[in-house]
């Protein structure tokens, strides 16, 4: 079915199916939808998904959870809900998540400008009409002046590039894509592949679960740390109620977005009673308190960081019974130079009999066979194989999309050595195209919901802007975007992170070029520099009118 004919905005003189579309009903997504709704203009957003809510909707699998905590990541906007809603735990788990996203779409009654279930294909930019056409994979087609992107920072799903897979007759689940029905795992042989952030909650959740054997592949160790999460009671939810006046606007001044900011007093400053004081009061405190609550210097001075460390694996060898399987377990890389996973048990599903941890360094799988997999040192069966192995990062929901920007030119060929943007909402040479969520943006290295709200304020006010305006089209200044992406590499080079491989750097995919995907600098700065540009008139975009 193509929709055509629909009323145009008055003073445009564009006739297309919609004004906006917008593409992801994920947490920026549906913000987006609300503020664009605001401008009165026509918008249309296309999801892929069954359900609204993006990651909360998709990665369902067992143990999903957050490690912000859930009233830093609830939208600051929604003041009914702020006043109604109670959370349930510190540390919110996926069912509650996708209750929250699907109250806040009915509360501001999106449904109906909402089409679930369509994956955008394709879309291309006709440099005469300067609209884009979008196409889904159903094969409709619809025509807007501007498209929003919202799909999301971590939303392809990665698999190992191991041969067989479609020999293996058991059950197979990314937890990217798990299933709304049970899964069951009781007495069953299980394979899990990857111990990032998603792995390290699956796996303590599925050892849990009375397997017969789990069987852990390991291709890096991760640096976790506690989650200590616990239950809200009524007093502690209305506590936190009574602060929301305060808590949003302390956030909006934190590096990441999260409660726990950096500590400027340096590990200097302590003597090493007193550090180790410091360090044991960071432990006993939850989520990244023990993160982006440390001393600054843990972040910035390998030696510190070194120290962290070893006070972290003694941690891990005080919960692992086996040296071995501890040593295992001890990463090499610096702290927080990856994802730091949150942990509730996982390392105590390392000393049940049934569980085993295989390094992939030292006993690498060669191929999937019908009953399992074939490793260098024998094959192991398995009912059922999980892949915890991550994604396609920052750009790859993007990729995913056949872009035709201005004279042919293709968004992933553009990509292809790494991303060029310009502060991560827009790319020269594919106009009226604007990004939220993508490489090179805030989201990725803090709190979703908080790096995403100021971007979601400040492409409605620009798509109202062009307009009011009558613009025809919106591009980069060239100049200033090779400026922000000269800077992107500058802050990222300048940190600890660039000495790791990580899928920041899109390590992850085999064969992919290394190239900083997102942006490590402070999340204020980068909202007040969008906020200024704005105030001035956009002077690093282009306008033709
Ligand atoms: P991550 O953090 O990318 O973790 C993926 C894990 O899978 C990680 O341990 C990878 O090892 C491992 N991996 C990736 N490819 C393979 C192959 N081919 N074989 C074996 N193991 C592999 O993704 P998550 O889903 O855990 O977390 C993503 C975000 O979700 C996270 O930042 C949170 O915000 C929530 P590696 O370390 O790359 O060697």
């Amino acid at each position: 079915m193509t929709q055509t004919g629909a009323e145009h905005v008055e003073g445009t003189a564009r006739h297309t199916d919609f004004d906006v579309i917008l593409i992801g009903a994920g947490l920026t997504g549906i913000y987006q939808l609300i503020k664009l709704r605001e401008t009165g203009l026509r918008v249309r957003c296309f999801e892929g998904g069954g359900g609204v809510g993006g990651t909360w909707y998709w990665n369902r699998y067992p143990g999903a959870r957050l490690d912000s905590e859930s009233y830093t990541y609830q939208y600051s906007f929604a003041e009914e809900m702020l006043a109604e809603w109670d959370w349930t735990q510190e540390f919110a788990g996926q069912p509650e998540l996708e209750t929250y996203f699907n109250r806040v779409v009915d509360q501001y009654d999106l449904r109906k400008d909402i089409q679930l279930n369509t994956p955008i294909d394709s879309m291309t930019f006709d440099e005469q009409s300067n609209n884009w056409t979008v196409t889904t994979r159903g094969g409709e087609q619809f025509t807007s002046h501007l498209v929003v992107t919202a799909t999301g920072i971590l939303s392809a799903p990665l698999y190992p590039d191991t041969p067989g897979l479609e020999n293996y007759q058991g059950e197979v689940y990314h937890t990217a894509t798990w299933p709304d029905t049970e899964v069951e795992f009781a007495g069953k042989k299980v394979i899990i592949f990857g111990t990032g952030a998603t792995g390290v909650q699956l796996i303590t959740e599925v050892a849990k679960q009375d397997v017969e054997k789990l069987t852990i592949f390991q291709r890096t160790a991760n640096w976790a740390i506690p989650l200590r999460n616990h239950d809200l009671s009524a007093d502690e939810m209305s506590n936190i109620r009574a602060g929301y006046q305060e808590l949003f606007p302390w956030l909006r001044t934190t590096f990441s977005g999260f409660v726990h900011n950096w500590d400027p007093t340096p590990t200097t400053a302590y003597t090493p009673e007193e550090l180790l004081a410091r360090y044991e009061l960071a432990w006993s405190r939850p989520g990244f308190a023990k993160w982006t609550g440390l001393p600054l210097d843990v972040g910035t001075d390998p030696e510190v960081n070194q120290g962290w460390c070893d006070f972290v694996a003694g941690k891990i060898r005080e919960r692992v019974t086996d040296p071995k399987v501890a040593d295992m377990l001890i990463p090499d890389h610096l702290y927080g130079t990856k994802r730091v996973p949150c942990e509730s048990g996982y390392y105590e599903s390392f000393n049940q009999d049934n569980v085993e941890l295989i390094s992939l360094q030292e006993n690498p799988v060669l191929e999937y066979t019908a009953t399992g997999v074939r490793t260098a040192q024998g094959d192991i069966d398995a009912d059922m194989i999980c892949f915890a192995t991550g994604f396609y990062a920052f750009t790859g929901a993007l990729d995913r999309i056949d872009i035709t920007g201005q004279g042919g030119r293709k968004l992933k060929d553009e990509w292809e050595d790494g991303p060029v943007t310009f502060m991560g909402v827009q790319v020269d040479g594919f106009p009226n195209l604007l990004i939220n969520g993508g490489p090179h943006g805030k989201g990725g290295h803090g709190n979703s919901t908080r790096c995403s709200e100021p971007v979601v304020e400040w492409t409605a006010d620009l798509v109202k802007y062009i307009f009011d305006n009558n613009i025809a089209r919106v591009e980069p200044d060239p100049e200033a975007q090779r400026r922000w992406t000269d800077h992107v590499y500058e802050v990222a080079n300048g940190t600890l992170m660039s000495r790791t491989k990580s899928f920041f750097f899109g390590d992850n995919v085999p064969g992919k070029k290394r190239a900083y995907l997102a942006y490590v600098g402070a999340l204020p700065a980068f909202v007040n520099d969008l906020q200024a540009m704005a105030a001035d008139g956009y002077p690093d975009l282009i306008f033709t009118k």
